[in-house]
């Protein structure tokens, strides 16, 4: 007897990524399509994206640059071997990639994930000690509430513990500073916070620690998306750049979501002003709509891998579809539509209606915390006694109704619409969650 589940549109089959499969499968939410600034559901209705999909869409949907550079792509050339082999997009794709890096960065590895391009990340930095003669550094230091993915090395170098603790032993020789998370002193901070920047200092104890000598990078978002939006605090992420250049320490940046355009300027390296050694993308590299990272390294980084004979590989690592031809010609699209309308820096702009919209939501109830930065935007609500996350949850429910989408993670709603919002998108937004906020969830 076959043991397939026969109906077409069983749900049961399907073992859903990081969502509460049981009450999903209860009441499913079906998006059957997009356009734009919204999603259509399975049952007709039109619902405002919030949160750019996973904070990936930055072009918003099915934009016909993208689409069709897919479409004609997989009639030209749909594969080719990503190892010892090319394509001309591949390389075309890498060079815009580096005109709109940090300068400096000048090369790129691509990946097919956020999760696979801070692997990719992790695996460079401790090849590029081992290949300058300086081996030992084996140790990585991430951040308390960082989220880096969920590889093996993402989750070590993570600090999410409900991400963490169900796996293991993880990586040896990882340390984690502290968080950035000062409540009490920053509630309701527009931008990067006051209070706190010297928490940096932390990475000096954790040096002293193990010496420097067995460090070989230190990995942070430079905004904190997953964990629910923490902004750095003014001062931070220079001071961990400085602390890295004086213990030879690589930093790397995971721009997984502050990448493309989502604060302002292409990189948040770029917003900040701060200049990491690597940095991970993925998202919004073809707008979420093929699945695709880059990590881009310094000449330095890459330089230092160019010795030994030529007919030797000289990093052992990649991926089959490292480059694929259909996702290059995705992320081509994209670049060609971030650039023709701005979008890049568009959050820049709005940024301001954006600061003045959320923060109008401070005074509804069980709000006690509002932050911002770029298009981005938390609200942290008082969880309900005994039932941690629930509130938050419920909002997300009720706002799905009301035909909006949010993220929440625990008690935080996190905001990062498309970058192609509209003020009047804005307003539609913030009217709709304060109906949501206002109405006892
Ligand atoms: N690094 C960072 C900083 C991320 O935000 C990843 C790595 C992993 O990317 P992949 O492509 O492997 O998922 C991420 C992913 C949310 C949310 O709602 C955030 C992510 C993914 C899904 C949901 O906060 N970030």
């Amino acid at each position: 007897m076959s043991n397939r589940l026969n109906t077409p549109n069983d749900l049961r089959a399907f073992w859903m990524p990081f969502t509460a499969n049981r009450q999903f499968k209860k009441e499913p939410r079906l998006f059957v399509g997009a356009k734009d600034m919204y999603y259509t559901t399975h049952d007709g209705r039109q619902v405002l994206d919030g949160t750019a999909g996973l904070w990936c869409v930055n072009a918003g949907h099915c934009r016909p640059k993208i689409t069709e550079a897919i479409r004609e792509q997989a009639g030209e050339l749909d594969y080719a071997p990503a190892f010892q082999l090319g394509h001309p997009k591949a390389f075309e794709l890498a060079n815009r990639l580096v005109d709109i890096a940090p300068e400096g960065m000048n090369h790129v590895l691509y990946t097919n994930s956020g999760s696979e391009s801070v692997e990719t990340a992790l695996k460079v930095a401790l090849a590029y000690h081992r290949a300058k003669g300086d081996g030992s550094r084996f140790r990585l230091i991430g951040r308390e509430r960082g989220y880096h993915g969920v590889n093996f090395g993402g989750i070590s170098v993570g600090g999410i513990v409900s991400n963490r603790k169900m796996f293991g032993t993880l990586l040896t020789g990882v340390d984690h500073m502290p968080h950035t998370h000062f409540p009490d002193k920053n509630a309701f901070s527009r931008g990067e916070p006051e209070h706190g920047g010297d928490i940096a200092s932390e990475l000096q104890r954790i040096i002293t620690l193990h010496d420097a000598s067995t460090i070989a990078a230190v990995i942070v978002e430079p905004v904190a998306g997953s964990t629910g939006v923490l902004i750095p605090p003014k001062g931070y992420l220079q001071k961990l750049r400085e602390i890295c250049t004086q213990h030879g320490i690589l930093l790397i940046f995971d721009e997984v979501i502050t990448g493309f355009g989502r604060l302002g300027a292409p990189f948040a390296a770029q917003y900040f002003d701060v200049k990491p050694d690597i940095i991970t993308t993925a998202k919004g590299l073809t707008n979420g709509v093929i699945p695709m990272g880059a990590v881009f390294v310094t000449s330095e980084i890459h330089d230092t891998f160019m010795s030994g004979p030529e007919h030797m590989i000289e990093f052992f690592h990649g991926y089959t579809y490292s480059g694929n031809p259909i996702a290059c010609a995705a992320a081509l699209g994209t670049l060609d539509t971030y650039k023709e309308e701005g979008l890049l820096t568009r959050a820049a702009d709005l940024a301001p209606y954006w600061e003045e919209g959320l923060h109008s939501l401070k005074d509804c109830p069980n709000v006690i915390d509002v932050r911002n930065v770029g298009l981005i935007g938390a609200i942290e609500l008082a969880p309900i006694a005994g039932e941690p996350t629930k509130r938050a949850f419920n909002a997300f429910l009720k706002a799905y109704e009301k035909g909006l989408l949010i993220r929440t993670t625990g008690d935080i709603i996190a905001l990062s619409p498309p970058l192609i919002a509209e003020k009047h998108h804005i307003d539609e937004l913030f009217g709709k969650l304060r109906e949501v906020l206002q109405n006892n969830i």
